[in-house]
């Protein structure tokens, strides 16, 4: 990855994000990395790896699911059980002690899942039980997703209860906040969108009810613990994981115009394809931005270059990088002193131990 010396500018100011000081710009997205022990807990490497990244303004952690349920690969950490808790605690704690500010993404699959990963061996649930044509990753390896059934309504509030606790398994854990994931066709993206969502109750249908399920988490979630510490992400028309809107303008439009009511701290949106172009089908981020009364994280894509012109120019509160904060835990010092890049290794991505996760190299201190 090459790099030239991000323009003078915002991204290294601090930033006030709902109740607490972050100290700059620079947000490490969350990065799904399936590391986790047995019972889902936090890896022994996790504390280390997220502690040497605390530099960033904020980090928000990788996915992490709600309950059993919501779980769609091997060894993805969960935020359900107390032993869950207690390993997320150390990974709080270690970040702390660095001055670090630190949000969980809450994470439910909905149907990209296989039934290996379900209790009992049960098919995934979802809002309509149409397949997706993507794959999972069980045994080391990618598998096809199984094909889901539809929740039925009345299973829905169990589902909202499900984040609520998470929310509060979070706030006692030691987290700053939480982020609820509603992109990359998971669940929440699922009943948002219409290629997924084909219901004819409350919960389907026209975009007042397919938005119905979101904004019923994110007010329980910030009924639990105060819109301060709530985040959600989105991501408009991103197609990860087969998944469409015939309206993405329309549909999430109206979602954050009704979320305003509600007051999440912040709104991160994938711009473009995930991990791949800006520009797969138009959108108007800038609108979004307007609408929405939070603060608005950009993400996917963005060179320090490109991140650091967001800022200045006000398009964006924060920018969230992913791939470039595996290779590089002192990214924001590199992108500081416009320093190269270390490039990341693909083949440790997913699973493994400290190869790849904690062992990136930081740069050496500048001579006084
Ligand atoms: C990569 C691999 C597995 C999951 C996402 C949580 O796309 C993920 C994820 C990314 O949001």
């Amino acid at each position: 990855m090459t790099n030239t010396p991000a323009p003078s500018g915002t991204l290294f100011e601090p930033f006030r994000l709902g109740g607490i000081e972050l100290r700059n710009r620079i947000v490490m997205a969350p990065l799904t990395r399936n590391r986790a022990s047995a019972g889902n807990v936090p890896g022994p490497f996790a504390a280390e790896y997220y502690a040497q990244r605390a530099s960033a303004g904020l980090l928000i952690t990788e996915a992490s699911q709600i309950s059993p349920e919501g779980q769609g690969y091997e060894a993805t950490p969960g935020i359900h059980s107390p032993e869950q808790i207690a390993g997320w605690r150390t990974v709080t704690n270690a970040v702390h002690r660095k001055g670090g500010r630190i949000f969980i993404q809450l994470w439910h699959v909905g149907r990209v899942s296989h039934v290996s990963l379900q209790p009992g061996g049960r098919p995934p649930v979802a809002p309509s039980a149409i397949a997706a044509k993507t794959k999972t990753w069980v045994g080391g390896d990618f598998v096809e997703t199984s094909t889901p059934r539809a929740l039925r309504t009345g299973e829905l509030p169990g589902i909202v209860d499900a984040y609520r606790q998470a929310a509060a398994n979070a706030i006692a854990a030691g987290f700053d906040g939480v982020e609820v994931h509603a992109a990359n066709g998971y669940l929440l993206d699922q009943f948002l969108r219409d290629s997924t969502n084909h219901r004819s109750d409350d919960y389907g249908g026209t975009i007042e009810n397919r938005v119905r399920l979101t904004l019923e988490v994110l007010r329980a979630v910030i009924d639990e613990i105060g819109g301060d510490r709530v985040g959600i992400r989105i991501s408009p028309v991103s197609p990860a994981n087969d998944i469409s809107d015939s309206n993405p303008s329309a549909l999430f439009g109206h979602l954050v115009a009704r979320m305003n009511t509600l007051g999440p701290a912040y709104l991160h949106v994938i711009e473009g394809a995930t991990g791949g172009p800006r520009d797969n089908a138009p959108f108007d981020y800038g609108a979004l931005r307007r609408a929405f009364k939070g603060a608005y994280i950009a993400n996917n894509g963005y060179t320090p270059a490109l991140a650091a012109e967001a800022v200045a120019q006000g398009r964006a509160d924060l920018v969230a990088f992913g791939k470039a904060f595996i290779a590089n835990p002192d990214l924001v010092e590199r992108l500081r002193r416009g320093a190269p890049l270390n490039e990341p290794d693909k083949a440790t991505f997913y699973g493994g131990d400290a190869k790849g996760y904690t062992d990136y190299p930081v740069l050496q201190p500048e001579p006084a």
